[in-house]
Order: structure tokens, then C-alpha cells, then sequence
């Protein structure tokens, strides 16, 4: 009895000590974590079974993940049938079931329909599609209804993407470096590959799929041109095979001079023969690695990169010559609008629109131009890109930043999904009220039927692959919005909380109004009322308005607020570069004026006296001042709801958000200190009343160097 009695105690002992897995953000949104008794019940009554017939790799991660999720959530295993029966998850596609009780027309070859069934007297829910990759994405929704909370009765869903191809591009180098990349080296093992597939390609993949994202870029657009030799091939090759059961297409950017640097032509001219002719024989060389391969994606004369201009020839002139190469094997050109040129006196907002606006209609038919979602630089707030609208005949594709190269970087807490809503829903009037930029990218403005839409991702190595838990959100959002743009920002933070955290509503409402505020806090405290590009030079951590020295004037933030003894920011209405000019009649009307320009971009578009008159009736520099101020507040209230959240929230992810929102607090406050105190140096105006002075004088915020900051190209 006493062995036994030991021998018990031994065993707990050991149990005990058995380390437990520390909530570490590696599962993401698809933690599945246990359900509680109820609604576990509830969940393993609807997925007592997996019904399928299909055994393609599809289908089989379909399976898994169904099963790893349901054993995660109930504790009970599903069954793998053939046949549907009660309580039964039913996957079918045409071609593995001959009948199938949902029409599937308009759901195309990525969509899905979920739908509580009766067969044979018997409850069964039908997850169909086309395909086995609709059928995938069909059980991600699913899956997310379960881990939300959500009923899982009487369910009738159809969903198919609005957009087609729906990209990350990452901007990751050779040597295993990312550019603007916070959360650690690059994933793409570089140096390993083909050989070693590490199991993170795989949980990259699914995670990808659970939000719809069909494609990704793998290397920098600032690219190199051995991307292009025959090992890289064979190592992207590799990815893509990993890739493909999930329905995500490898693409790669290229180097305008890749046939010089790697084969020693003479030009790289697109209409020397010989040019076009090696572009082609590359194109062939790739598709026989990767049959499936999506395009190329390019950076060209922007920043330095070479590319058709260096030979007298156009962006179309380029991308022309490159779609010719791949549109045999199915593939497409996706020609990056984001230019500017050191010898172009002329305001670099009006700079892309100048060099493609006229070449809109010169484009094949398997080019898109990718156009960032401002004029100047995923800055933390820019008006829409006067592109969007200016370029009917031109399938644009939309570019965001996930990475939060200009709002906090890995430690930051701001939500990007207020952000690409807002570009998104924000009104061209390209024909007429209604023509979103949402409706533009989506093709169904102008009849296109080639539809894109790419982020720049926010993964690396990192335990929690985005630098910070609530990073994760900006790529799920990124990915919801790209499959629906007519998604609410709001509705996909309480999903993504619901799933990375807990569906407990006293966790989800506190957190989602924590996360939906804060892009806006963060414009507050770094560049309000429409300012824009005042950050550091190079890395682009913190602030320095005061940078004038550079080599090229848009380089310099003063190029940028142009304040002087008399006022503050960029004239771009007649007075000034004229840039409103490029956008609809109906919206460059509206910003001509001062008082009818929203004023959250107020700055952007006018100069104006320190003592013009804010809606709110106090002058603008008080205004700006009282901005900055309510920034840092907000950090403030969030570093207190978390504190509130301590009890709901496991240790480890209460601990790392608790302390990047100190690092955030502090980080605001500097720059509230250092713009005011610059500021304060140009317009010698007192503060409002209340108002803190800045904690050291100008020199000190100065005088801040970071020559190791992440992420500096
Ligand atoms: C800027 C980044 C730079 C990128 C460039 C681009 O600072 O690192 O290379 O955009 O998009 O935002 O090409």
C-alpha cells in the first residue's frame, strides 16, 4: 500500500513537472484551444465525423485539419468516413460526389458552401465546393465559427473572393535578412533549401489558407538577381511544392539586369531581342521547376533599382516584354507603381501618377500595376493614391504594408485593419459616387477580370512569426479583407480575439476597443492632422522632423511639414504642386479648400498659419498639441485595460504585451516631446494651457542614434 502510495505520488509528481506548453503565439489563430464542456459538446456533435471521399494532399490537410482541431477543442476525435452520417462533417466536391443538395455556380474554383443539411433524416453539415481548395478554405470558415462561439446550427453560407490573387510579398533577402522586417530572420531557409524543408513551411501554408491567401512573393523587391539561378530556383521550387496542397502559388521578384549579372548580356534593354529571348528561356526554365508558378513582381526604376527607363523605354515597354515571357505558361507581370526619381524637382506625390497615368491601356493583358495604398509611403495616415481611379484600362493591384515599418514596428500595439478599411471604402468618383477603391481592385468598376491585391508581410523567424502577438492581427486582417474588402475592421478583431485569445466576451470587447483605436493614436502621437514622413532616417524608428541634410530633398521629413516661423505642411492645392489636381473633379474641389479637406489630412494638402482655426475653434498649433497628447493617452489607456485583462489572459502573452505597450508608451511620449520641442524651435509659440513641456530640450532628441535598429535595408 505504501509502494503504491509512493509510487502515486511519484506519477503526480511527474505529471506535474511536465512542462506545459507556454501560450507562445506559434499556433497563431488556429490554437484550438480547448472548448470547455458545453460547447464542446457542442462542436463534437457536429463533427462526429469527417465525411470524404477525395484523397488529394487538399483534401487530406482538409481532414487533418479538422481533426487536429476538433480532437484540440472536444477532446474526442472525429472519425474518418466515406459516407455521411449524424453529425457528420460532409465534404464534397463534384468530383468525388455525384449529388450535391447545394448549387455551386459563382462559387468559382476558391469558394465554398457550408450548409445544415438533412440526409436521410439525419443532421449533416455540407462543406462544398468546386474544388478541393474550396473545400479547404470551406473548412477554415467553419473552423472559425467553432473556435468563436459562434452557432453551428442551421448554417447557410456561401462565400467566394472578391479579389483573385491575394499576395504577401515578402521583402526578404538572400543572406536571411528581412527589410522593414521586425520579428526576427527571414522564414525561407535559404541556405538549406531544396534540401531541408523544415515543418514551419507547412504552419506557414495553413495559416495562409485559413485566411484565403493564394500567392506569395518570396523575395525582396529590391531584389537580386541569383534569385533567378538555377539553385534558388530549385529552392523556390521546393516551397512550392509545399505550398500547392494549400492553394498558394510561388512568385518571385526580379532584377531589371538579371540577364546581365547572371549571363553577361550586354543591355537589358526589353526591346533587344536578345533581352526578351533570355527573359523567355528563364521564364521556360522556372515553369519547368514550378508548373504552377504565379509571375514576376518588379521593382524598376524606383529607389536606385535599374529597370526599361535606363534605356529610354516605359514601364509598359517592360512589363510588356516580361508578360510576353510568362503569359504562355499562364503567368503574370504585377509592375510595382511605387516611383519617384532623385532628378524630379516635382512633388513625389504627383511622381507615379505622372510616369503611369499616360500609359494606362499600353499594358498586356497579364500585367497588373501594383500601386501602394498612398502616394508616398505606407505612411500611418495618407489619402487614397490618385492612381486608384485614374487608370480605367489598367487592372490595378492594391499594396499594403503589414509590416509596420512607420506605426511602431514589432512593439507597437496599432491595428492596421482601421487603416486598409479606410483605403479601401475611400471614394475615387472615378465614375461617380460609389467607386470605392475597394470596387476598383476587385474589378468590378472596370470589368477586369485579373484582380490583386498584396501585403507586405510582417513574418519571420520568430516564435510568434509577427513580432508581437497583436502584429498577428494586421496579417489576418490583411487576409480577410483581401478574400471580402467589404469586411468591417471592427467584425475581423473580434474574430481574430476570439481565436487568439478567448471568445469570453469580458476579453473580446475590451481588447477589440483597444486594438480599434489604436492606428488612430498612433497617428495622433506621430504625425496628426495629415503630417507624414517626419520618422528617423533609414530605419525609420522615431521621430526627427528636423532632418534637412539628406542628399535628396524627399529624403528629408522638412520636405515633408515645411514649417516655418509662419505655419505648417504641404501646399498641394494651385498654389502650390498642385497634386489634388490628379484626383476626381468632385474630391480636388473639396480639398482646394482648407475648411472642406477632412482634417485628418489637413496638413497634407495645405499650408496653413499656426493660428488657423480648427473645427474645434482652438488654433492648429494647439490642436497639434492636444493631438500628441491624446496619442500618448491612449497608450496610457490601453497599458490599463491589459492590466485589467491580467486575470483572462495566459501569462506569457499578458507578459510580452504588457511590456511592449511600456515600450509603446515610451515611445509615444518621445515622439510627442521631440515634435513638439522641434516644432516649438520653428514657431516659438507658447503651449496650451495644461500641456506638459517636452521632457529635454531639441538637442537631446537630436542627439538619439540607433545604429542597430532592425529591419534598415
Ligand atoms: C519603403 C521602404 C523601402 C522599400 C520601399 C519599396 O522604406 O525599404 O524598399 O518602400 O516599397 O517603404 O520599394
Amino acid at each position: 500500500m505504501a509502494r503504491l502510495f509512493c509510487y502515486l505520488t511519484a506519477m503526480a509528481l511527474t505529471i506535474l513537472a511536465l512542462p506545459v506548453r507556454a501560450e507562445d503565439g506559434y499556433d497563431l489563430w488556429l490554437r484550438y484551444a480547448p472548448a470547455g464542456q458545453a460547447r464542446g459538446a457542442d462542436i463534437s456533435a457536429h463533427a462526429r465525423a469527417i465525411s470524404a471521399r477525395g484523397d488529394s494532399a487538399t483534401m487530406a490537410s482538409a481532414k487533418q485539419e479538422l481533426q487536429r482541431a476538433v480532437t484540440s477543442m472536444t477532446g474526442h476525435a472525429p472519425a474518418l468516413t466515406t459516407e455521411p452520417a449524424a453529425g457528420s462533417l460532409w465534404l464534397a466536391t463534384p468530383g468525388s460526389t455525384p449529388a450535391i443538395p447545394v448549387p455551386l455556380k459563382g462559387l468559382g474554383a476558391e469558394g465554398y458552401a457550408i450548409r445544415s443539411i438533412d440526409r436521410a433524416g439525419q443532421p449533416v453539415t455540407l462543406i462544398a465546393a468546386n474544388s478541393d481548395i474550396g473545400i479547404l478554405h470551406g473548412v477554415f470558415h467553419w473552423l472559425r465559427l467553432a473556435q468563436t462561439g459562434a452557432s453551428l446550427d442551421r448554417l447557410d453560407i456561401r462565400s467566394a473572393p472578391r479579389i483573385g490573387l491575394r499576395l504577401l510579398n515578402h521583402w526578404d533577402n538572400l543572406d536571411g535578412t528581412v527589410e522593414r522586417g521586425y520579428a526576427g530572420q527571414s522564414i525561407w531557409d535559404w541556405w538549406r533549401l531544396p534540401d531541408y524543408k523544415g515543418p514551419r513551411y507547412t504552419d506557414y501554408a495553413r495559416a495562409n489558407a485559413s485566411i484565403g491567401i493564394n500567392g506569395t512573393v518570396l523575395n525582396n523587391v529590391n531584389a537580386k538577381a541569383e534569385s533567378l539561378s538555377a539553385p534558388y530556383i530549385a529552392k523556390a521550387a521546393a516551397l512550392a511544392d509545399i505550398f500547392r496542397p494549400y492553394g498558394i502559388k510561388v512568385y518571385l521578384s526580379v532584377k531589371w539586369t538579371a540577364p546581365m549579372e547572371l549571363d553577361g548580356l550586354k543591355t537589358a534593354d526589353p526591346l533587344d531581342p536578345k533581352v526578351a529571348a533570355w527573359w523567355k528561356a528563364k521564364a521556360d526554365e522556372i515553369y519547368r521547376a514550378i508548373p504552377d508558378f504565379g509571375g514576376f513582381l518588379v521593382k524598376a526604376n524606383s529607389e536606385g533599382q535599374p529597370g526599361p527607363q535606363d534605356y529610354q523605354r516605359t514601364h509598359a515597354d517592360g512589363a510588356n516584354m516580361l508578360a510576353a515571357a510568362v503569359k504562355p505558361h499562364g503567368g503574370i507581370v504585377m509592375w510595382r507603381a511605387f516611383v519617384y526619381a532623385h532628378d524630379n524637382p516635382d512633388d513625389r506625390a504627383k511622381q507615379a501618377y505622372d510616369d503611369f497615368k499616360p500609359l494606362d491601356g499600353k499594358f498586356a493583358d497579364n500585367v497588373m500595376v501594383q500601386v501602394k495604398n498612398g502616394a508616398i509611403d505606407f505612411q500611418p495616415r495618407e489619402p487614397f493614391h490618385p492612381l486608384f481611379g485614374a487608370m480605367p484600362k489598367t487592372p490595378l493591384m492594391m499594396e499594403f504594408q503589414i509590416t509596420k515599418e512607420y506605426l511602431g514596428q514589432s512593439t507597437h500595439l496599432t491595428y492596421l485593419g482601421p487603416l486598409f478599411e479606410e483605403t479601401l471604402d475611400a471614394d475615387t468618383y472615378a465614375k461617380g459616387t460609389g467607386s470605392t477603391v475597394a470596387k476598383i481592385i476587385d474589378g468590378s468598376l472596370d470589368g477586369h477580370r485579373l484582380t490583386g491585391i498584396a501585403g507586405v508581410a510582417n513574418i519571420g523567424i520568430d516564435r510568434d512569426w509577427s513580432g508581437s502577438i497583436f502584429n498577428q492581427a494586421d496579417w489576418y486582417a490583411f487576409g480577410r479583407l483581401a478574400w471580402n474588402p467589404d469586411l468591417s475592421a471592427e467584425a475581423i478583431a473580434r474574430e481574430w480575439t476570439a481565436m487568439t485569445f478567448s471568445p469570453d466576451p469580458r476579453v473580446i470587447d475590451p481588447v477589440v476597443a483597444m486594438m480599434m483605436g489604436s492606428r488612430e493614436a498612433a497617428v495622433d502621437y506621430m504625425t496628426p492632422l495629415g503630417l507624414a514622413h517626419l520618422m528617423a532616417t533609414g530605419h525609420h524608428y522615431g521621430p526627427a522632423p528636423w532632418v534637412s541634410e539628406l542628399a535628396r530633398p524627399e529624403w528629408n521629413p522638412v520636405y515633408y511639414h515645411k514649417a516655418d516661423a509662419d505655419g505648417i505642411g504641404f501646399d498641394r492645392t494651385k498654389s502650390g504642386s498642385n497634386a489634388i489636381s490628379k484626383y476626381a473633379p468632385a474630391i480636388a474641389r473639396r480639398l482646394a479648400d482648407p475648411a472642406t479637406t477632412p482634417e485628418s489630412e489637413l496638413l497634407w494638402f495645405h499650408h496653413l498659419p499656426w493660428d488657423y482655426r480648427l473645427k474645434s475653434g482652438e488654433t492648429l498649433w494647439d490642436g497639434l498639441v492636444h493631438r500628441y497628447d491624446r496619442g500618448v493617452a491612449y497608450v496610457a489607456d490601453m497599458q490599463r485595460t491589459w492590466e485589467s485583462l491580467r486575470p483572462l489572459v495566459d501569462p506569457e502573452r499578458f507578459a510580452q504585451t504588457k511590456a511592449f505597450l511600456a515600450i509603446q508608451h515610451r515611445e509615444a511620449q518621445w515622439w510627442r516631446d521631440a515634435s513638439i520641442a522641434y516644432f516649438q524651435s520653428i514657431n516659438h509659440l507658447p503651449l496650451p494651457a495644461g500641456a506638459q513641456a517636452p521632457a529635454h530640450d531639441l538637442n537631446w532628441y537630436k542627439a538619439r542614434s540607433f545604429p542597430y535598429a532592425p529591419g534598415h535595408n
